[in-house]
């Protein structure tokens, strides 16, 4: 049998601290009842910046030097309204309004990626915390709350899929520059 490398499913991510993440929690669970749909657990709430998919030990160690390259500034997401893309059911809590420093840094990432030879996922960066899959009423999301989301880092992540869900753990984090906070 030809010996196929090993590969872990990696994602340039921006992951709440505890505070955001119950706040997201709190002010998204009564839509998320709503909704009929499969809610994510808290625990899994992040944005991604960047979808990798699955990488061999040296891919991956080219996107983490990718990362160390990127000087990004802090900023802060102000999550405010509620999606619903009916192709996959999915229901989604984002910002209403991106920052530059926040398009700049996926747009940084992407291009260091492509500069070691990596061809990750093209879409371009659209800030969503996924809510919900499988949602059956997305019309009674009802008014979304307003939570703010003070970035100072971002973050490469695993995705590891069980019976049970995914499971996500972050493996390293690069810090943003501090400076004035673009809001
Ligand atoms: P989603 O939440 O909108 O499904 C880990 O899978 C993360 O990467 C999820 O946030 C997922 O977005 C995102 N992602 C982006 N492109 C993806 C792709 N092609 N396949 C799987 N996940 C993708």
């Amino acid at each position: 049998m030809a010996w196929v490398p090993e590969t872990e499913r990696l994602f340039f991510t921006l992951w709440p601290d505890a505070v955001v993440r119950q706040a997201i929690y709190e002010g998204t669970r009564q839509a998320v009842r709503a909704s009929g749909g499969k809610s994510v657990p808290p625990e899994n709430f992040h944005i991604t910046l960047v979808f990798l998919g699955n990488l061999d030990a040296a891919a991956a160690a080219a996107a983490r030097e990718a990362a160390a390259d990127v000087r990004g500034k802090v900023f802060s997401l102000a999550l405010d309204r509620f999606g619903f893309w009916p192709g996959s059911r999915l229901a989604w809590f984002g910002p209403s309004e991106v920052p530059e420093a926040g398009r700049m840094l996926a747009a940084m990432l992407m291009t260091a990626l492509r500069v070691r030879g990596l061809t990750p996922d093209a879409q371009s960066f659209f800030p969503h915390v996924t809510l919900a899959r499988k949602v059956s009423k997305p019309g009674v999301f009802g008014c979304a709350p307003m939570v703010p989301w003070p970035l100072e880092e971002f973050v490469l992540a695993r995705s590891i899929t069980r019976p049970s869900g995914s499971e996500y753990r972050v493996l390293a984090s690069w810090p943003l520059a501090a400076g004035q906070r673009e809001l």
